[in-house]
């Protein structure tokens, strides 16, 4: 992996440690959908970034768009049910949204997709976690944040006022109930000079 994280960018800590989630802050979108957010979950997480960045088999992936062929702006991994998460902190962050949110998902947290965004080029376009049980039931996907700050946009699928939520190094944004449903969420492309960022995203079997 060429991008290099220099170790003092983001974060002082030398241990990646998660903080409690009972500082989670909620937002209603509407329509059923809503978000939470948690800034500076994760403390100490240049760590995580840099063995992430290492140890991660990362995907360039290309999918067809119409008539052609085209690259997946951004590297891509994804973790099984079963598959052991590439970092110590990542288990201890699935076991901690499992048993936070536990009464209201009803089941568990169980696979992590890693998107590894190299620089401002890279982003995803406007989507709803809709394949599988996204699509038609209400959901949870949560998503850690490490690495260069990058907005998250969220928008009504109707049409509506777009909602933006920058996330950072060790940011927590989870999104929940219809999200996935009657709301599209971005990261976009951006001209500022940014530098890299991995997100994790976890999701109960059977949501993608
Ligand atoms: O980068 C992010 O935080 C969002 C990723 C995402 O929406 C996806 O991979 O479906």
């Amino acid at each position: 992996m060429g991008a290099y994280l220099q170790g003092s960018l983001f974060d002082q800590s030398d241990d990646a440690v998660l903080g409690p989630l009972r500082g989670v802050r909620r937002t209603e979108l509407g329509d059923g959908a809503w978000i939470d957010l948690l800034t500076g979950w994760l403390r100490g997480a240049d760590d995580l970034f840099v063995r992430l960045a290492a140890d991660v088999p990362w995907k360039a992936e290309r999918r067809r768009m119409y008539d052609r062929t085209v690259d997946v702006p951004r590297l891509l991994a994804f973790y099984g049910a079963d598959d052991t998460l590439p970092h110590r902190v990542l288990t201890e962050a699935r076991a901690a949204l499992c048993a936070y949110y536990a009464a209201e998902l009803g089941e568990a947290f169980t696979t992590a997709g890693l998107c590894y965004y190299r620089d401002g080029h890279d982003s995803v376009a406007w989507h709803g976690d809709r394949t599988g049980r996204g699509r038609s039931e209400d959901t949870m996907v949560a998503i850690l944040s490490v690495g260069a700050p990058r907005d998250l946009l969220l928008r009504p699928r109707g049409g509506g006022a777009t909602v933006r939520r920058p996330l950072g190094h060790g940011d927590l944004i989870v999104m929940g109930g219809s999200c996935q449903r009657t709301w599209e969420h971005a990261v976009p492309k951006t001209s500022r000079t940014t530098g890299p960022r991995i997100s994790v995203q976890f999701r109960p079997t059977g949501v993608g």
